[in-house]
């Protein structure tokens, strides 16, 4: 059986041989810079700019605005205490993560240059385990992994709710695929109107600036996830568990939200806008959404409350002081103040609501907006005028 290793290592000789004095005979072709060798230049460096490039486009979307001037969502840009405590925790980790990746990135590439293989190099010696080695890359790593464990229980620490003698408490409801805030205790005491007795509204949460905000999160479908980037961070929203979560906007503005687990279809189409505005505007939204939704004014807007009441859409809206109480789809009674259609998926203006009411599955496929039957053009007019008119 012995010769069988002569060949083998024949062969190895051979290779070692010709990687020692690499041939030049392929000269001619690098003089006239074939495709053969910029390709394997590009190989050698393309990579590069590409990498460049690549990064640039991922993390152009990290920064504080977009070209459109969209503030982005990011946790990078806190406008509250809460998200600012949970960044601080994003950059703490990052940077331990930082060392620990320079610092193994720096060994390997150290041990590959300073034991690449030369010519005329013996083998090299060849060992099996290494106690001190293995205990160590063993409790190192455990350290490092509780040093994250204590800065991530010390910030869990830092964002529990301040006692405050005054903050605000707000049921988010995540549906299939849209949010519904409803604001408990403030009593919608117009006699003339039905039972619904909060303040209800979708897609659209507002709250007063600088003020604790208390947030119970319920679903009676699936789970979902309530964030606010710029000013909470994600809090599962669980049926039949009502988490809870609170949060604080520094800065009066319009913050995105979104629901950031994949809860259905429509997941990504389930967005909402968190309104902070000064004490008093929130007081003077909060009167307009408590009161009655308004009667209609015009003949066109009357035509549109009775397409409304005739053409099955009280089977799934609420407006209140009308028949419509159901509360499958959102609460349309101040719908013509809001600025978003069915979580995000349009703006809220006339033409989008006509686009929406002409084919909501085709707007939103899958979603639970099912029309007995497809509405006609003066139909739509009527009800978009009517629904606008619903300040
Ligand atoms: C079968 C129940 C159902 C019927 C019938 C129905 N809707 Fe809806 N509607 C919904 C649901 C559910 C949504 C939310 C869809 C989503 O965002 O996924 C919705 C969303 C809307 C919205 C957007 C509201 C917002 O705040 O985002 C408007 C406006 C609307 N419906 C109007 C109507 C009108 C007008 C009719 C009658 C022609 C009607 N709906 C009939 C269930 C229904
Ligand atoms: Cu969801």
């Amino acid at each position: 059986m012995i010769y069988t290793c002569e060949p083998r290592a024949r062969r190895f000789l051979k290779v070692r041989e010709r990687r020692a004095a690499p041939t030049r005979n392929h000269a001619a072709e690098e003089v006239g810079g074939s495709p053969m060798e910029l390709r394997r230049r590009l190989a050698r460096w393309g990579v590069a700019p590409l990498l460049v490039v690549f990064s640039a486009i991922v993390f152009g979307g990290c920064g504080p605005g977009t070209s459109t001037g969209e503030r982005t969502p990011s946790i990078l840009n806190p406008s509250g205490p809460v998200a600012l405590k949970e960044s601080y925790l994003f950059w703490f980790i990052l940077v331990v993560a930082t060392i620990v990746f320079v610092g193994v990135t720096g060994v390997l590439l150290y041990s590959i240059w300073r034991f690449r293989e030369r010519p005329g190099m013996p083998a090299p010696r060849q060992i099996s385990g290494n106690t001190a080695l293995e205990i160590g890359w063993t409790i190192l790593p455990a350290v490092i992994l509780f040093i994250v464990l204590i800065g991530t229980i010390y910030t869990m620490v830092q964002i529990t709710e301040p006692a405050q003698a005054q903050s605000l408490t707000v049921r988010a409801i995540g549906h299939q695929w849209w949010w519904e805030f409803r604001y408990p205790g403030y009593n919608n005491d117009n006699p003339g109107s039905n039972q619904i007795a909060v303040v209800v509204t979708g897609d659209e949460l507002h709250v007063p600036v600088g003020m604790v905000v208390h947030v119970d999160l319920e679903s009676n479908n699936v789970i979902h996830s309530f964030w606010i980037p710029e000013l909470a961070g994600k809090t599962d929203v669980i049926p039949g568990h009502n988490n809870t979560l609170w949060f604080q906007a520094d800065r009066a503005g319009t913050y995105r939200g979104e629901c950031a687990e994949y809860c259905g279809t429509q997941h990504a189409n389930m967005d909402f806008i968190v309104v902070a505005q000064s004490p008093d505007d929130f007081a003077t939204w909060l009167q307009a959404q408590e009161a009655v939704a308004a009667t209609p004014t015009s003949d066109i807007q009357k035509a549109g409350q009775h397409d409304f009441l005739t053409l099955g859409c009280a089977a799934c809206h609420s407006i209140s002081g009308t028949i419509a109480a159901a509360q499958v789809g959102p609460n349309l009674s101040h719908f013509g103040s809001r600025s978003l259609i069915a979580g995000g998926v349009l703006s809220n203006n006339p033409e989008n609501l006509a686009t929406w009411l002409n084919d909501p599955q085709a707007v939103k496929p899958g979603n639970d907006m099912v029309l007995p039957e497809k509405l006609n053009s003066t139909q739509i007019d009527e009800l978009v005028q009517y629904l606008e008119s619903l300040k």
